[in-house]
C-alpha cells in the first residue's frame, strides 16, 4: 500500500510529558486540525468558548435576567441520546467483552475509526482536555485526556470534570511514575448516524468516539471512562465502578449514613440524590446531602468498609419532569450558569420542558414555533449540564479525598407490576443476585423503543466494560473475611395499580423508605422475618405512612406465583447475557 503523504503535523508542546505530546502530535497528523488548543480550565477560557459558540450559533443565550450565564444548545435532531447499538468494547478476546457488549477486534476497530478520523478536523480546532475523575487530590481519582474538535464538548467537560491545569499537573506527575492516563479521541465528524461509533479499548485504556456530540457519546470522562474503562480497571485492581448515585442521609440523631443507589438511566437517580424531605421529616432533623447523581467508585478500605467517591464534578441531568414538586434542589441548581440541550423556550426566552409548569412554550427543541401536533416541546431526553457545587444540597464530603463510607446499596428499576416498594437482601451474595436480576422499562436516554422491560443488571447493561459473568463474580469476591459490606436493598417507585396510576407518591416521600433502610442498617427497623423467597420485606407498620393518602397494601407484598415467573424470566435474561457460562465440552 502506498503511504499517503501528509502535511507536517502541527507541533504540540503543551505538556512536559513526552507520551502526551507524542499522542497529541500523532492525532493531529491524522486529523489535520487548523489549530491546537490545550485547555487550562480557567474562567477566561470558558468565557471565550461560550462567546465563540454564541457567535457561531452553537449556543443561544437564554434570558439572562432569569437564567444568568445560561445557554441553549440545539443538537442535530438525529443526535439526541446514547447509541448502544453503535457502542463497542474491543478486547483481544471476544469472550472478555461478553455477550452483554458489542465486540470488534481491536485491529479492525482502530482501522475503521482511523479511516473516519482521517482529516476530519480540517478547518477546526483540536482541543486537548486534561481531566481528573474524582477529587483532584484523591488517591481514588483517575485521570484522562480527551481530544475533541467540539467546543460544546469542552464546555461540558469543564462542568462535568476537574479539567485543566491541575489535572495536567497530576497526569504529568503520574506519568513520571509510569502511570498511564486514559486517552479519549473524539470528533463530531459529520454528525451522520451512519458514520457514528463509540469504541472502547480497555486493554489500552483508550476510547475512540466519532460522529456524535451527545453527552453519553462525546463527554468521554463520563460513561466511556468512568464506567466502561473504569469497570475493567476496577476488576483488575479490586474495586467497583458503578452506575450509582451517592447520597448522605442525616438522621435526627445527627448521624449521616451514605447510600449508593443504582437505577437505570432516567429512572430518578438525580431526584433521589437531591431529595428534600417533607416538612414533618425536616422538622425532626432529616436531611439529604448530595455526593453524586450518576457514578460511584467504591474501594474497600482498611477498615473493611466500602469507601466511595463521585468521579464527576457536575450533573448531566434529564430536564423533562424536573420541577419544584419533583426536585426543587435541581431546579435551584440550574437557575444560572447552566448549559441546556434540546429544551424548549418560552416567549421570554426561558428554558422550558414538559412537567416544569403550566406555561405554554413558544419554540420547541428544534426551534420551531411550538405545535402540540409535533410532539413534546422539549426532547424527552433534553438535558442540563451544571456544576455540582451549585446544588443547595451539595455535600461537604463530596470533595473528601478518602470518599465516604457506604452503609447501604440500593438497586431499583422502573417496574409497573410485581416489584414491591422495598425489600432487603438476606446477605451479600443474595444482594448480588438481586442486583443481577434487575429489570426496568427502557427510557429515552438511549435510542430505541421506550417502555420495554429489559434486564439491566446493576443498571450496568449499557456500561459494564467486560463480561457480565466475570462482573458478577467480581461483586461476589468482596465477601471475604474482615469485610464490613453494606446491606443491600431493592426499591421500586414505579408500581402501578389496575387503574394505571402510580401506587406510591415518590419524590420527597421516598424518605420514608430511606428511613426504613437506615433503620435496618442501625438494627432498629423491623423486617417481616422472610418466610418467602423475595428477601426481607418491611414488617407491617415499619414504614411510616402517616400523613399520606391511603397506600395500597399490595405495594408491600409479593405474589409468590408471580415471583416464580419472575425468577424464570431472570434466568432467561441472565443466560442471554452469558451467565452462568456454559461448561466447556469434554
Ligand atoms: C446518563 C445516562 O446520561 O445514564 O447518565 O444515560
Ligand atoms: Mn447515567
Amino acid at each position: 500500500m502506498n503511504a499517503v503523504p501528509r502535511p507536517q503535523a502541527i507541533p504540540a508542546h503543551g505538556s512536559r510529558l513526552a507520551a502526551l505530546n507524542d499522542w497529541v502530535a500523532e492525532v493531529a497528523a491524522l486529523t489535520q486540525p487548523d489549530r491546537i488548543h490545550w485547555c487550562d480550565g480557567s474562567d477566561d477560557e470558558y468565557a471565550d468558548l461560550l462567546a465563540q459558540m454564541v457567535a457561531d450559533g452553537t449556543l443561544l443565550p437564554l434570558n439572562q435576567d432569569t437564567h444568568p450565564g445560561s445557554y441553549l444548545h440545539r443538537s442535530h435532531p438525529d443526535d439526541v441520546a446514547r447509541v448502544e447499538h453503535l457502542t463497542f468494547v474491543c478486547t483481544r478476546e471476544r469472550d472478555d467483552a461478553g455477550p452483554n457488549n458489542h465486540w470488534m477486534a481491536p485491529r479492525e476497530a482502530h482501522a475503521k475509526m482511523d479511516a473516519l478520523f482521517d482529516g476530519c478536523m480540517r478547518g477546526r480546532t483540536l482541543y486537548v482536555i486534561p481531566y481528573c475523575m474524582g477529587p483532584i487530590d484523591s488517591p481514588l481519582a483517575r485521570c484522562g485526556v480527551e481530544i475533541t474538535d467540539s467546543p460544546y464538548v469542552v464546555a461540558n467537560m469543564r462542568l462535568m470534570t476537574r479539567m485543566g491545569e491541575a489535572a495536567l499537573a497530576r497526569i504529568e506527575r503520574e506519568g513520571d511514575q509510569g502511570k498511564p492516563f486514559v486517552r479519549g479521541l473524539h470528533s463530531i465528524g459529520e454528525l451522520d448516524p451512519d458514520r457514528r461509533f463509540i469504541m472502547h479499548f480497555p486493554e489500552e485504556l483508550s476510547i475512540k468516539s466519532y460522529g456524535s456530540g451527545y453527552g453519553g457519546n462525546a463527554l468521554l470522562g463520563k460513561k466511556c471512562h468512568a464506567l466502561r474503562l473504569a469497570s475493567w480497571q476496577a476488576r483488575e485492581e479490586g474495586w467497583l465502578a458503578e452506575h450509582m448515585l451517592i447520597l448522605g442521609l442525616e438522621t435526627p440523631a445527627g448521624e449521616t449514613h451514605y447510600i449508593a443507589a443504582a437505577f437505570p438511566s432516567a429512572c430518578g437517580k438525580t431526584n433521589l440524590a437531591m431529595l428534600i424531605p417533607p416538612e414533618a421529616y425536616r422538622e425532626k432533623g432529616w436531611k439529604v446531602w448530595t455526593v453524586g447523581d450518576d457514578i460511584c467508585w467504591m474501594h474497600p478500605g482498611k477498615d473493611g468498609r466500602l469507601w466511595a467517591i463521585n468521579p464527576e464534578a457536575g450533573y448531566f441531568g434529564v430536564a423533562p419532569g424536573t420541577s419544584a414538586a419533583t426536585n426543587p434542589n435541581a431546579l435551584a441548581t440550574i437557575q444560572h450558569d447552566t448549559i441546556y440541550t434540546n429544551v424548549a423556550v418560552t416567549d421570554d426566552n426561558q428554558p422550558w420542558w414538559e412537567g416544569l409548569d403550566d406555561r405554554v412554550p413558544a419554540l420547541d427543541w428544534q426551534g420551531r414555533p411550538y405545535d402540540a401536533a409535533n410532539g413534546p416541546a422539549a426532547h424527552p431526553n433534553a438535558r442540563f449540564t451544571v456544576s455540582a457545587r451549585q446544588c443547595p444540597s451539595w455535600s461537604p464530603r463530596a470533595e473528601d479525598p478518602q470518599g465516604v463510607p457506604i452503609s447501604a446499596i440500593v438497586f431499583g428499576g422502573r417496574r409497573a407490576t410485581l416489584m414491591p416498594l422495598v425489600f432487603e437482601a438476606r446477605d451479600w451474595a443474595h444482594g448480588v443476585q438481586v442486583g443481577a436480576s434487575m429489570g426496568s422499562e427502557t427510557t429515552a436516554a438511549a435510542t430505541g423503543q421506550v417502555g420495554v422491560m429489559r434486564r439491566d443488571p446493576m443498571a450496568m447493561k449499557p456500561f459494564c466494560g467486560y463480561h457480565f459473568g466475570d462482573y458478577f463474580a467480581h461483586w461476589l469476591s468482596f465477601d471475604k473475611p474482615g469485610a464490613k459490606l453494606p446491606k443491600v436493598f431493592h426499591v421500586n417507585w414505579f408500581r402501578k395499580g389496575d387503574d394505571g396510576k402510580f401506587l406510591w407518591p415518590g419524590f420527597g416521600e421516598n424518605i420514608r423508605v430511606l428511613e426504613w433502610i437506615v433503620g435496618r442498617v442501625e438494627g432498629r427497623a423491623h423486617g417481616d422475618g422472610g418466610g418467602h423467597s423475595v428477601g426481607i420485606l418491611p414488617a407491617e407498620g415499619a414504614i411510616d405512612l402517616a400523613g399520606l393518602p391511603p397506600v395500597s397494601p399490595a405495594l408491600f407484598r409479593v405474589d409468590e406465583q408471580e415471583w416464580q415467573a419472575e425468577k424464570d424470566s431472570v434466568a432467561d435474561g441472565l443466560r442471554a447475557m452469558g451467565y452462568p457460562q456454559e461448561p466447556e465440552d469434554g
